[in-house]
């Protein structure tokens, strides 16, 4: 178990349309550990492989957000969106890599999605609310997608000129 490095934005490799599992191993299974362990630490209710620098379609979630609630940590490989709602509905999303920016973005309120889980077997769910909003934020992030992508172009400048800003800072230490 260890807690990854989570990749600032604006970096290439958060860009990128990142290639299918190809088979669910131990690797994939330790992988997804680590993803788990790095989400709750951040803290985040969902982190897609992509913000750990690691080339492989999958993302973890655990929506399950007040404290008290049992965790809910749920593993998705090679995830694949088979149906939206017609309605949509408005979330004030962030991004653990693009830290302390928010905005608001409208997506399907509800999604049914199909993939793999760490038992190498076909699962189906429909997701709604935040859990809708959480499994189409990580997915994009499969496809080289980020949040801000969704806003007006100087918006999405204004907030990738801070976070370049905060990565000089950061490398100044
Ligand atoms: O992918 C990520 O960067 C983790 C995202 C997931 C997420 C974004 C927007 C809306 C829902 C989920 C978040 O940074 S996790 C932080 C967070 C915590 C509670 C509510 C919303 C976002
Ligand atoms: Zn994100």
């Amino acid at each position: 178990m260890s807690i990854r490095n989570i990749l600032i934005h604006p970096d290439p490799r958060l860009k990128k349309i990142v290639a299918p599992v190809p088979t669910v191993n131990d690797d994939i299974r330790q992988l997804a550990d680590d993803m788990l362990e790095t989400m709750y630490d951040a803290p985040g209710i969902g982190l897609a492989a992509p913000q750990i620098a690691v080339n492989a379609r999958m993302l973890v979630m655990d929506c399950a957000k007040d404290a008290e609630a049992t965790p809910e940590p749920m593993v998705l490989i090679n995830p694949q969106v088979i149906w939206s709602s017609v309605e949509r509905s408005v979330y004030d999303e962030g991004c653990l890599s693009i830290p302390d920016q928010y905005a608001e973005v409208e997506r399907p309120a509800s999604v049914k999605v199909s993939w793999t889980d760490l038992d190498g077997r076909e699962v189906q769910e429909t997701f709604d609310d935040l859990w809708a909003t959480c499994v189409q934020h990580e997915i994009d992030h499969l496809d080289g997608k980020l949040f801000i992508d969704y806003l007006k172009p100087l918006k999405r400048q204004m907030i990738t000129r801070k976070m370049q800003k905060l990565k000089r800072e950061m490398a100044r230490g």
